[in-house]
């Protein structure tokens, strides 16, 4: 009778869209989560003595409920991961010679750029030591949910991604350095997962986040900013970044709206 061919022909349909269409139709996400570590939150770059005055903490419980409700493809943690010797440590401004076209030369302090006379080459902002590989700073706030692929009940992959690991180069964004001569493992691992969409959060908006989202688009990700779970250095930069990131093509959204949209 018709009754029972209308059920055969609902699980059929069912079959065919989660094992057929959905995997090559539809688009997959990721949650990236940008360098939510201590040292941006209460470490020795703590935003708080940033010009904005932002507390990177507020972000944690923003991300958590994201984490607890949206069925993400793939999580992504980003770590800020420098050796100590690194270039962008103002503590490490005199083990590298300053160039003679820098804009700044001399009386250098916290949050200048200065140009260095070997590679790369580019201004460098100059930051307390930070992220520090290894070091209670550098590791993800205690509070930030981690994702465990082998427990999760939503079945979501994890990927870790490293970024400034080398001492001669800095890297805000989680795919290349600031240069892009070198690539970090992202770009590949999520082409692994099939991921086309990036919802991105976390510290700092105007550095790290900015450089990622932007980067993301390069890459032709369709990327979510999450304008709410995001805390930065400065205002203007901050507004000024969310404004380069719309003209580049990325959405904003607040973390209420993303559950509807994944
Ligand atoms: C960052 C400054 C220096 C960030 C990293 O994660 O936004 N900011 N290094
Ligand atoms: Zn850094």
């Amino acid at each position: 009778d018709t009754n029972k061919n209308d059920k055969i022909d609902l699980f059929e349909l069912e079959n065919f869209w989660f094992k057929m269409v959905k995997p090559t139709l539809l688009p997959k996400s990721a949650l990236l989560i940008v360098d939510v570590q201590n040292d941006f939150i209460d470490g020795t770059l703590t935003l708080k003595k940033c010009p904005a005055k932002h507390n990177g903490a507020e972000v944690v419980p923003i991300i958590n409920n994201i984490i607890d409700t949206v069925p993400f493809e793939t999580v992504v943690y980003s770590l800020d991961w420098h050796p100590a010797d690194h270039c962008s440590f103002i503590e490490n401004v005199h083990y590298r010679k300053i160039a003679d076209n820098s804009p700044i030369k001399e009386n250098i302090k916290t949050l200048d750029s200065v140009i260095f006379e070997d590679y790369p080459n580019i201004p460098q902002r100059l930051w307390p030591a930070h992220c520090i590989q290894g070091t209670h700073g550098a590791d993800l706030h205690p509070n930030l949910k981690r994702v465990d692929p082998k427990t999760d009940p939503m079945g979501r992959s994890v990927i870790y991604v490293y970024k400034g690991c080398r001492s001669d180069i800095d890297s805000y964004s989680a795919f290349f350095d600031n240069c892009k001569l070198n690539e970090t493992s992202l770009r590949t691992d999520l082409i692994k997962h099939e991921i086309t969409d990036l919802y991105i959060c976390g510290l700092a908006a105007d550095v790290c986040v900015a450089a990622t989202s932007v980067d993301g688009l390069g890459l032709n990700y369709r990327v979510v900013y999450i304008e709410d779970a995001v805390r930065g250095v400065d205002l203007k930069d901050i507004e000024n970044q969310k404004r380069n990131l719309i003209n580049n093509g990325a959405l904003l959204a607040k973390s209420k709206d993303i559950y509807n949209m994944v």
